[in-house]
């Protein structure tokens, strides 16, 4: 990236929008919630065009879920908890099998959630890693433990063949815009536990209402 795109983009201001989507009362607010992963694909994007179908698949998610906060029932998606309320009471949500609403957004929610925790486990690898670590391995581990088993087999293979493609250690750092190695590696330790967070206050909700397996 050029020194003037790098002037408008912070890795760590993508990762502040998750701190900003806790709400007093630990409730997600969606708006900030998809700040953060609109942050996150921007920064895909600046990494290479081979990242194109993964960066495609999350902000066609993201401009659902912005749909039903801009629509008309908006203010039911003021917070994961209220959408999930408000798509149940009024059974907007396939639960079993894809029927009517293939795109409801407690669903199409569940795959970013999913991929939240890939996040995580990359995050936290980048973080703890030596100067010799790769990134590609760091996220094919974070992958394999996490989102692949959500993934059919040609995804599997097309994610661990643009994985190889990551910049190294050094230019991945520089490339989140945040300093100096060790100014990134505190700014991960700081911003990674409110993504851990988020993550379990989804998953808990998910969990109660028996939505961890929606088609
Ligand atoms: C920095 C390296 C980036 C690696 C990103 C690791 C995630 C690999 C995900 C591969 C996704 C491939 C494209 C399409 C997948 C969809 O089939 C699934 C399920 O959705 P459905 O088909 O059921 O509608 N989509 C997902 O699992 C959501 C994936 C979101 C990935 C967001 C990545 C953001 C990257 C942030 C970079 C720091």
């Amino acid at each position: 990236p050029t020194a003037s795109e790098n002037q408008n983009f912070c890795f760590k201001d993508e990762l502040d929008a998750f701190k900003l989507s806790l709400s007093p009362n630990k409730e997600v607010i969606l708006e900030h919630y998809l700040a953060g992963w609109s942050g996150l694909v921007k920064f895909l994007n600046r990494l290479g065009n081979v990242f194109g179908f993964i960066s495609k698949d999350a902000s066609s998610k993201i401009q659902i879920l912005k749909n039903f906060l801009n629509g008309e029932h908006g203010s039911e998606y003021f917070t994961v908890q209220s959408m999930v309320k408000y798509e149940l009471e009024n059974n907007l949500v396939d639960l079993k099998k894809a029927g009517s609403h293939p795109e409801s957004g407690c669903r199409t929610l569940l795959r970013l959630h999913r991929a939240l925790r890939w996040l995580e486990l990359f995050l936290e690898r980048l973080r703890t890693s030596q100067e010799d670590g790769k990134t590609s391995v760091m996220c094919a581990d974070a992958y394999n433990e996490s989102l692949a088993q959500f993934h059919p087999w040609v995804i599997r293979k097309a994610a661990g063949l643009a994985f190889c493609m990551l910049p190294g250690r050094l230019s991945f750092f520089e490339a989140m815009n945040v300093g100096t190695p060790d100014q990134v590696v505190a700014m991960l330790g700081e911003a990674l536990p409110v993504v851990v967070e988020v993550y379990q206050i989804t998953q808990d909700l998910y969990a109660k209402h028996d939505l961890l397996d929606i088609p």
